[in-house]
């Protein structure tokens, strides 16, 4: 097939899902056309897979760029001259009514291009469901050749937040499992923690629904008790402060902001333990990636992290901002050598479930099942 797919090229875990997802698809044959304002961050280079800019003129006029008409007419375009078969769009905010205003263009020249819109999380919970994009999402959502979600919690919180009638199909998202396995590196570990300090690790956007304060108070609390070192990964509107806060904290040595990375598990993999501290979380992709390195997790319940992390297994879950328990949670798995690697084998174990073999074929399976009814 000839597929589009649409997503944010950056770090988060939305271009991530479909970067690979686009990769996988390659791979199987599948011709794929990224379009977005910047090449994908996890984007390589395959005979299969071409790169479409969507890029914004900066006319004096002005105030606000009209991106979404920008991508409109980029996909009626990409559509027309590449024959595309089908849209997959991830994160609906603006992608889900951009191709729909391109779906109308073309159905206007005789072309049928059906979509499907993937929903990640914030798209929902934090930014979709406010009443400045409300209307327009829910619009989108309904005339989307199918919807799915990536956790049931988020299909679930769909349903709460918008008066939605139709279906949502919940396709987990997934790691190239073989991308992670035996990736710890004992030369890495040792520039971290050069005297055998314990490894904690965070890797976010850090945006507030990551409560990384919630982060460097637990780790407070756990380098009070064992020795312990801190690895912050990622960028974000939060970072400056917390980076400034840290450095008055009675921690600073013990805790280093990496910055961003294209390959995080390079260094998560050598760590001992993940923590992800968010408000709430649609799926938790970078605990997903942890445990297939092998790491445990140290998390909150928001949202679908229980879907992702089983307690007990492959780490350890607690409420938000219960940064006390967070801090035992994380003690007790890495106070003892023998606990510690039944957590490692139980992450490792648990990864496995969302491994790329298992989800493809649905993916594949629903974009047939759009295109069988266009041509009904
Ligand atoms: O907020 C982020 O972490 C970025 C955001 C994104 O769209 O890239 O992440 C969301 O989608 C990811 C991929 O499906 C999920 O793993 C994250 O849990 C989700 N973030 C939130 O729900 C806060």
């Amino acid at each position: 097939m000839r597929i589009g797919i649409v997503c944010y090229p950056t770090f988060g875990g939305s271009g991530v899902v479909a970067t690979e997802l686009g990769m996988a698809l390659a791979h199987k044959g599948h011709t794929i056309h990224f379009i977005t304002y910047d090449q994908p961050v996890r984007m390589r280079a395959h005979p299969n897979v071409f790169y479409h800019e969507v890029r914004v003129s900066d006319y004096p006029l002005f105030d606000y760029q009209p991106y979404e008409l920008v991508l409109t007419s980029k996909l009626v375009d990409v559509a027309k001259f590449a024959g595309l078969d089908l849209l997959h769009v991830h994160y609906a905010i603006p992608h889900a009514s951009a191709a729909w205003m391109a779906q109308q263009i073309l159905a206007a020249q005789g072309i049928a291009l059906p979509f499907i819109t993937t929903l990640h999380g914030t798209d929902i919970t934090l930014v979709g469901r406010d009443p400045s994009f409300e209307p327009v999402i829910t619009f989108s959502m309904e005339r989307s050749d199918a919807v799915t979600a990536v956790s049931e919690s988020l299909k679930r919180d769909t349903y709460t937040h918008f008066p939605l009638r139709r279906g949502i199909e919940v396709i987990p998202n997934f790691i190239c499992l073989q991308q992670y396995i035996g990736r710890a590196d004992e030369s890495l570990r040792r520039r971290y923690a050069p005297n055998g300090e314990k490894l904690l690790v965070h890797v976010s956007n850090f945006r507030p629904v990551k409560r990384v304060d919630d982060v460097l108070a637990m780790f407070e609390l756990v380098s009070a008790r064992m020795p312990a070192r801190l690895l912050l990964i990622g960028d974000g509107p939060e970072r400056q402060r917390l980076e400034s806060q840290c450095r008055q904290a009675s921690t600073c040595e013990s805790v280093q902001f990496l910055g961003k990375m294209t390959q995080p598990e390079e260094v998560v993999a050598s760590c001992d333990l993940f923590v992800l501290t968010s408000e709430t979380e649609s799926f938790g992709l970078a605990a997903l990636e942890a445990m297939a390195c092998g790491v445990p997790v140290v998390c909150t319940d928001g949202g679908g992290l229980p879907e992702v992390v089983e307690h007990g297994v492959s780490g350890l879950l607690n409420h938000v901002g219960d940064v006390r328990a967070l801090a035992e949670a994380a003690m007790a798995i890495l106070g003892d050598e023998s606990v510690h690697a039944r957590y490692r084998a139980g992450a490792s174990l648990q990864a496995r479930r969302f491994d790329l073999e298992q989800v493809l074929p649905r993916y594949e399976s629903l974009y047939q099942q759009v295109r069988a009814q266009v041509n009904a």
